[in-house]
C-alpha cells in the first residue's frame, strides 16, 4: 500500500507557504469560540433551509431532511456546515421575518448541534436569529451584509465571541443585482472589507475571528466575478482568511455551460483557482467534489521546493 493512501487529510500538511500565493502571514487556521480548531483550507457545506433558494430551494426545507443532509456533508469532507433561512437567490429572494427564519433553522442547529462533529455557521442578517442561533449550538455568522442591515449584529458577535464572514454586497438581498455597477470591482470590494473588518474590530470583535468574502454574484455581473476571482491574492494580502462562494452561481453557467455536469466542473475550477489563490473557505453544495479540489491544490503546491 503506498504510504499516502489510507489517510489523506491527515497526509496533507500546510505549511504556511504550501499553498503558492497564498500570502505567508495568512492564519492557517482559526480557533472557534468552543475550542474547536478550523483548519484552512476548509470546506463549507451549504445547508439552505428554505423553499426559495436558486440552486437547492425547497429540497432541504423539511427539518429532517436537513438535518440527513448536514450529516451527509459532514461525511463527504465539509469541515463546516453554513445554514440558512432566507434565501437571498439574485432578482427574485423575498426577505423574511426573523420569527419566519428562527422557526425554519432552530430545530434543524438543535438536533444537529448534537450530532455534528463539525461546526456550525449561521447565514443570517439579523441579530435577532444569530443570538439564538449562536444559543442553540452555532460559533460563526455568515452575514452577507458584513452587519450593514443590522446594526445590533456587531455586538452580538462580540459578546457570543464568534467568528463572522464579514461579505460585499450593495443594496439588499431583494434588489442587488441593479447595483452591479463600478469603476474598478476589485479595488473598491476590497476597500470595503478592509472597513469593514476595521468597524467590526472597533465595535469588539477580535480579528483573529473574522473572514472576509467578495461575496460572488452579489450585486456583481459575470465579469465582475470573474474580475473579483482573479483578485483574490489581493484581497487574501489584507490578511484575514477569506470564504469564497461560487459554487453553482448563475456566471459558472453562462461560461463552462448550463448542464449539470458543467457547472459541477465549473464550480470545481473556479474553486481550485480560489484556493490556489489563497482563499481559505470555500462554501459548495457538494462538498465530496469540494474536498477533493482542496486536497489536490494544496499536495500541488506543497510539491515544489522553495
Ligand atoms: N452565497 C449565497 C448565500 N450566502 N454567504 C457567503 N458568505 N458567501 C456567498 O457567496 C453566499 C452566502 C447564495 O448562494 P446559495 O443560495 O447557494 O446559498
Amino acid at each position: 500500500m503506498r504510504p499516502d493512501s489510507h489517510s489523506p487529510r491527515k497526509q496533507v500538511k500546510t505549511h504556511p507557504d504550501a499553498v503558492g500565493r497564498r500570502p505567508p502571514e495568512l492564519p492557517a487556521k482559526m480557533r472557534l469560540r468552543d475550542g474547536r480548531v478550523l483548519r484552512f483550507p476548509a470546506v463549507m457545506g451549504v445547508l439552505n433551509v428554505t423553499p426559495d433558494s436558486f440552486s437547492d430551494g425547497g429540497k432541504y426545507f423539511d427539518p429532517a431532511r436537513a438535518v440527513e443532509h448536514a450529516l451527509e456533508m459532514e461525511g463527504q469532507g465539509a469541515d463546516i456546515i453554513d445554514i440558512g433561512g432566507e434565501s437571498s437567490r439574485p432578482g427574485g429572494a423575498v426577505s423574511i421575518a426573523p420569527f419566519e427564519e428562527l422557526r425554519r433553522i432552530i430545530p434543524v442547529i438543535k438536533a444537529l448541534a448534537g450530532k455534528l462533529k463539525i461546526p456550525i455557521s449561521i447565514d443570517t442578517r439579523k441579530a435577532a436569529v444569530a443570538a439564538p442561533a449562536l444559543a442553540a449550538g452555532a460559533v460563526m455568522i455568515n452575514d452577507v451584509s458584513a452587519m450593514e442591515h443590522d446594526p445590533a449584529m456587531a455586538a452580538v458577535a462580540a459578546r457570543a465571541r464568534a467568528a463572522i464572514v464579514l461579505m460585499h454586497m450593495r443594496g439588499g438581498v431583494e434588489d442587488h443585482v441593479k447595483f452591479a455597477r463600478y469603476s474598478d470591482v476589485a479595488r473598491e470590494v476590497i476597500d470595503y472589507l478592509a472597513a469593514r473588518a476595521a468597524a467590526a474590530i472597533g465595535a469588539g470583535i477580535a480579528p483573529s475571528r473574522i473572514i472576509v468574502d467578495p461575496g460572488i454574484g452579489f450585486a456583481k455581473t459575470a465579469r465582475h466575478n470573474l474580475a473579483l476571482l482573479d483578485a483574490l491574492p489581493r484581497l487574501a494580502a489584507v490578511g484575514y482568511p477569506v470564504l469564497v462562494g461560487s459554487s453553482r452561481k448563475s456566471f459558472i453557467g453562462r461560461i463552462a455551460g448550463d448542464s449539470e455536469r458543467a457547472i459541477e466542473f465549473g464550480t470545481a475550477a473556479a474553486d481550485a483557482l480560489a484556493v490556489a489563490a489563497g482563499a481559505s473557505i470555500v462554501r459548495v453544495h457538494d462538498p465530496g467534489a469540494a474536498r477533493a479540489v482542496v486536497r489536490m491544490v494544496v499536495a500541488i503546491r506543497g510539491s515544489s521546493p522553495r
